[in-house]
C-alpha cells in the first residue's frame, strides 16, 4: 500500500486530499515534526532533505508536493493522457506553488503584482469551472491547498472576496467537496 510520511498540520494535506479524490488507499505515517523525527537516519533514508510530505509507493520514494501530484496524476489519473495535457498540469501545478505562492506571501510594497496576478486568475475562471477546464485535477488540489493555506495563514478567505467572485466560486466549490473536507476541513471556518 502506498505509504504518506505527513506532520500532524503538514502539506501532506494536500496529498491525502488528491489520494481520496482518487479512492486510493494509503497508510499515512505520521512524522513528529515538532520532536524532529524528520531528521532521523530512518526518515532521511527516504528523504535526504528531512521534508514532508513524502511518498513511498511499492519501492518509489518522492518527496515535494507538486512531483507528488504530477506523479500521482499520472500513474492513476486518465486526465493526462497526451504530453499536451500533461505539459498544462504541470504548468498549473508549479505556476501554483511557485509564482502565485512566492507573489500572494509577498509584502505590501508588491502589491500591484499580486493584485495583477490574483485578478488574472479570476479572470480567467469566469470562463473556465477548473483549471483544466471542464475538469478537476490534480492542478485544482494544487490551487485549492494554496487558497486554503492563505486561509489559514493570512485570513484571507476568497469564499467572501466580493472582489474576487469566481475565485471565491471556485474555492466555495472546491471546499464542498467530500475528500476536501476529510482532509483541510477541520480547519475552515464555517461561511458566513
Ligand atoms: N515545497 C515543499 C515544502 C515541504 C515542507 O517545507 N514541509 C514542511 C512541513 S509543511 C516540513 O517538512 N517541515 C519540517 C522541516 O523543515 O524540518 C513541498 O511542497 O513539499
Amino acid at each position: 500500500m502506498l505509504k504518506l510520511y505527513g506532520g500532524a498540520r503538514s502539506q501532506a494535506a494536500i496529498i491525502r486530499w488528491y489520494l481520496e479524490e482518487l479512492g486510493i488507499p494509503y497508510q499515512f505515517i505520521l512524522i513528529d515534526l515538532q520532536a524532529g523525527k524528520q531528521q532521523q537516519p530512518d526518515f532521511l533514508a527516504i528523504n535526504p532533505f528531512g521534508k514532508v510530505p513524502t511518498i513511498v509507493d511499492d519501492d518509489f520514494k518522492l518527496w515535494e508536493s507538486g512531483a507528488i501530484l504530477l506523479y500521482l496524476a499520472e500513474k492513476y489519473d486518465a486526465i493526462a493522457a497526451t504530453p499536451e495535457q500533461r505539459a498544462k498540469l504541470a504548468q498549473w501545478v508549479l505556476f501554483t506553488t511557485t509564482t502565485f505562492k512566492r507573489v500572494v506571501y509577498q509584502s505590501a510594497e508588491q502589491k500591484p503584482q499580486k493584485s495583477r496576478l490574483i485578478s488574472a486568475l479570476n479572470q480567467y475562471l469566469e470562463h473556465h469551472s477548473f483549471l483544466l477546464g471542464d475538469q478537476f485535477s490534480a492542478a485544482d488540489v494544487a490551487m485549492g491547498a494554496q487558497l486554503a493555506y492563505i486561509l489559514f495563514r493570512l485570513n484571507i478567505d476568497f469564499r467572501q472576496e466580493k472582489a474576487y467572485a469566481a475565485i471565491a466560486a471556485y474555492f466555495r466549490c472546491l471546499s464542498q467537496r467530500p475528500p476536501f473536507q476529510h482532509t483541510f476541513g477541520a480547519r475552515m471556518p464555517t461561511c458566513k
